[in-house]
């Protein structure tokens, strides 16, 4: 049954959507069906989101909106400002339905809790039924993610991720992972020299629509974090696919070898820089596997690579997704160490005289992009060493990573970064003193800090923030397996260095809650 504007449903597209292969579109019909994409203000402010990121969100929506035009379908598309947009998808969709009064509003599910939440209140607030369709983008479903969880002691993600492997083929041979393993990291991750070719992602040019998108953001956020230039993000999936052939072409061979490595001035090494592009809908995950794939079984990459490669999308990020729906709503109310300090203000600024944390940050500023081992062994290491309020942990990598949503974002900070869910998610902390940091990057060099003395003012603050975080956490960690050997070398310690550890540690800690320059 058609309605008095001709419209049988109201097909709500999201800005993480971004394809016409999104369930909400399957059995569309151009003739009966409209399709509704809203810029919400509510959504480029729950939290103060990197003025890139909301441009890159717009942009790709506005791009989009284009592309499914000029297929032929009817897109109401509202702009942040227009004058009768109420703000919000809720505020809209009982705007659209009063205006086409459609028979069912059809929408994917969404990544994230807040707003699967809001939903479930639009069929009341419309009076119109709402249809809420799986999201096929994902390899496993919630439901398949739950059936795997169910009855096991420990949901490791090595364990989950053979079984995806099975189950897709990929870089399987006969029943059987290629080249014998399944994990190649023992050829992986070791530190980067200066001197090496630097490939650099695809960069594009920003046109008209993205340039309008610019102007509006620049006014309306003026206070968020971040730069807006250089905007060179691919907004289109033809882009965003040229800009990842890049990545397999120029840079894949080496992704598993310098997976973990840092390098002051270089933000993104060998990394795919593609997240935001995928997170948003321009890219499909198997896809970029089969790709990877094909560029090992041609000679063009090194198993370890194109491995270390495809288990980062098949493995990690389906399974953080898993992890996400089966424990939500609790698992962001997560604080396993009871940690309560404030994030320090160099976080929003990135000044600060630790070399790795202003590289990061002042990356992450620059680009809304840092890679892994940034997010995890810098600024997650040393939030966690600090005992920083994981959820305010939470909301700062939400906030400041263009690729963020909080289906991806959440279980990886209060997970695998902060350990917040006591050990879920990873099966110990990561943590480090500024040792590794040193072995895995060249920041020590130029910092500040002396990273070879242990206590003191001038010494690595890394490194009495790593004893001190064990000692004021034992009553949690006292049991974990992996930690047996730095428990037993910290016992062993002559107790005038345990004090000199514990006071160094907390004399820093006392500048941070001064806001004192660290
Ligand atoms: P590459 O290093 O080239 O890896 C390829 C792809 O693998 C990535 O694009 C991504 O899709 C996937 N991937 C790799 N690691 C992970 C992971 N741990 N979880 C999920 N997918 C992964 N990733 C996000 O996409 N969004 C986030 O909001 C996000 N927040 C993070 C917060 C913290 C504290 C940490 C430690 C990690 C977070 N990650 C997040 C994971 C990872 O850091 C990014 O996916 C990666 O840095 C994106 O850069 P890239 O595209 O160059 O990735
Ligand atoms: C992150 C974001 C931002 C900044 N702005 C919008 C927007 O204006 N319109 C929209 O449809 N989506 C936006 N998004 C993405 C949504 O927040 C995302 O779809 C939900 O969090 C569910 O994952
Ligand atoms: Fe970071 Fe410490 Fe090295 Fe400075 S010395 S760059 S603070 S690890």
């Amino acid at each position: 049954m058609t309605t008095k504007t001709g419209c049988r449903h109201l097909i709500l597209v999201l800005g993480d959507q971004l394809t016409p292969a999104i369930s909400s579109l399957r059995g569309a019909d151009k003739n009966l069906d409209r399709i509704l994409m809203v810029e919400a203000h509510e959504e480029t402010t729950y939290v103060r989101h990197h003025k890139k990121k909301i441009a890159f969100i717009l942009s790709a929506m506005r791009h989009f909106a284009r592309e499914l035009r000029d297929d032929g379908w009817r897109v109401d598309y509202v702009r942040l400002d227009d004058d009768a947009n109420t703000g919000s998808f809720r505020g809209e969709v009982a705007r659209a339905c009063a205006e086409t009064g459609p028979d069912t509003v059809v929408v994917t599910e969404p990544g994230e809790w807040r707003v699967r939440e809001d939903i479930s209140t639009w069929q009341d607030l419309a009076g119109v039924p709402v249809e809420l369709r799986e999201d096929t983008r994902f390899i496993v479903s919630g439901a398949g993610f739950r059936a795997w969880a169910t009855g096991r002691r420990q949901m490791r993600m090595e364990h989950f991720y053979r079984e995806i492997r099975l189950k897709t083929g990929l870089l399987m041979d006969d029943g059987k992972p290629a080249g014998g393993k399944w994990n190649n990291d023992a050829d992986n991750r070791k530190p980067a020299r200066g001197d090496l070719f630097m490939p650099q992602p695809a960069r594009y040019f920003a046109d008209e629509i993205t340039r309008e998108v610019l102007e509006l953001v620049e006014t309306r956020f003026a206070d968020h974090i971040g730069s807006l230039d250089p905007f060179w993000f691919a907004v289109t999936r033809r882009d965003a696919e040229a800009a990842f052939d890049r990545f397999v072409d120029e840079a894949l061979a080496d992704f598993g070898t310098y997976q973990d490595a840092m390098l002051t001035g270089e933000k993104f090494l060998y990394h795919s820089v593609i997240s935001a592009y995928l997170n948003a809908g321009l890219l499909d995950p198997l896809d970029l596997c089969r790709k990877v794939e094909a560029a090992w079984r041609e000679g063009r990459a090194p198993l370890n690579a194109a491995e270390g490669y495809i288990r980062q999308i098949l493995g990690w990020r389906e399974y953080v997704r898993g992890i996400y729906w089966l424990k939500m709503p609790d698992y962001a109310a997560s604080n396993a160490f009871g940690a309560s300090r404030r994030l320090p203000g160099f976080y929003w600024t990135g000044e600060t005289d630790m070399r790795c944390l202003s590289e990061a940050i002042g990356q992450t500023i620059e680009e809304a992009y840092a890679h892994h081992i940034q997010r995890l062994m810098i600024t997650g290491n040393f939030a966690l060493l600090a005992g920083m309020d994981p959820h305010e942990v939470h909301e700062w990598y939400l906030a400041v990573y263009a690729d963020a949503y909080e289906w991806v974002e959440l279980p990886n900070t209060i997970g695998m970064s902060q350990f917040a869910d006591g050990g879920l998610l990873a099966s110990k902390p990561y943590v480090s003193s500024g040792n590794y940091i040193n072995k895995m990057s060249d920041h020590c060099a130029t910092c500040s800090y002396d990273v070879r003395a242990k206590t003191g003012a001038s010494a690595c603050p890394f490194n009495a923030l790593y004893w001190d975080f064990l000692e004021r956490n034992r009553d949690v960690l006292k049991g974990n397996p992996r930690l047996g050997q730095p428990y037993a070398t910290w016992t062993r310690m002559a107790p005038d260095k345990q004090q000199a550890y514990r006071e160094s540690a907390a004399r820093f800690l006392e500048k941070l809650d001064r806001n004192e320059r660290v």
